[in-house]
């Protein structure tokens, strides 16, 4: 038993989608011919979910919602994608300013962080008291929303595209895992052809400021990643801790040795 039904769902999701394209976003991603009617793309969520039984719903439940609020939008040298890596990667996309991650997309900003399952019985239709998150008989019920998410992010990255890993998990977890979301949504989906399609990958590979290293562009799970991505044709490219994301890992953890370093290098610059 988890959470349920996040109080307000349907009030935050409009009040997010009129902010994302009345104030924050709309340098970004929407232009004018493109806008969308927040209530009509609520209307859409809603009716794939609402009164539903949670394990009853699959990877087409919510595609009328993804074709609404993502129709016509392509993400050409800017897409970013994570695993492991949420805070720093949001951190340094910040807000679709430097690069667009799945979360700066209008259809999963409205959502992001809540919480929501449908109900039949329930006089709402939605369960505000509490959600499965797990269904014994239908693993895709789990992954119907962020997994169709993640399909269609992938889908709509063009040029190059970057990937944030983490390479200082404990307990043997690698950088890059079988059964995440990046490695079962995303990297199967990339556009191999047409005006779209992708045509680098760029791994940037971080490792947390004292913490272990435990696997390095060229080790392990990263071999097999290059190979996947060089098999679907893509080009390849990983970097270890880029300086400007250790910088911003450093923001957080002053105290760590290695960040000392850094601000005694900064000083007598
Ligand atoms: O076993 C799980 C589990 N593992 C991860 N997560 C899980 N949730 C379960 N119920 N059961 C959730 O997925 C968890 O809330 C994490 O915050 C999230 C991502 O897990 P992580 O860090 O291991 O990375 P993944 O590769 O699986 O997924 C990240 C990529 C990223 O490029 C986004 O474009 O997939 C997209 N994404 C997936 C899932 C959820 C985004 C979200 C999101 N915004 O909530």
């Amino acid at each position: 038993k988890t959470n349920g039904t996040t109080c307000g769902l349907k009030e935050i999701m409009i009040g997010r989608c009129y902010e994302y394209q009345y104030l924050k976003y709309q340098l970004f991603l929407t232009n004018q011919s493109n806008v969308k009617n927040c209530t009509q793309l609520y209307q859409a969520f809603e009716s794939a979910v609402r009164y539903k039984p949670y394990c009853n719903m699959n990877m087409s439940t919510y595609e009328k919602y993804f074709q609404l609020a993502l129709s016509d939008v392509h993400v050409i040298n800017r897409a970013m994608f994570w695993s492991g890596t949420y805070g720093v990667t949001h951190a340094y996309s910040a807000d679709g300013a430097n690069y667009i991650t799945l979360e700066d997309t209008l259809a999963a900003a409205m959502v992001n962080g809540l919480v929501w399952c449908g109900n039949e019985n329930h006089t709402d239709g939605f369960d505000f008291f509490s959600c499965p998150n797990n269904c014994k008989d239908n693993r895709w019920a789990d992954l119907a929303f962020w997994g169709l998410a993640s399909k269609t992010f992938a889908q709509l990255a063009a040029g190059e595209i970057y990937v944030v890993l983490n390479g200082s998990h404990a307990n043997d977890r690698p950088a890059f895992r079988n059964n995440s979301y990046f490695s079962d949504f995303e990297l199967p989906n990339f556009r191999r052809t047409g005006e779209y399609r992708v045509t680098k990958i760029n791994i940037l590979l971080l490792h947390s400021p004292d913490k272990q290293v435990t696997e390095k562009c060229g080790e392990k799970s990263l071999v097999e990643l290059e190979n996947l991505i060089l098999a679907q044709g893509f080009q390849y490219a990983c970097k270890d801790d880029p300086e400007e994301l250790i910088l911003i890992m450093c923001g957080n953890q002053w105290e760590a040795r290695e960040c000392q370093i850094a601000r005694h290098v900064l000083r007598q610059a």
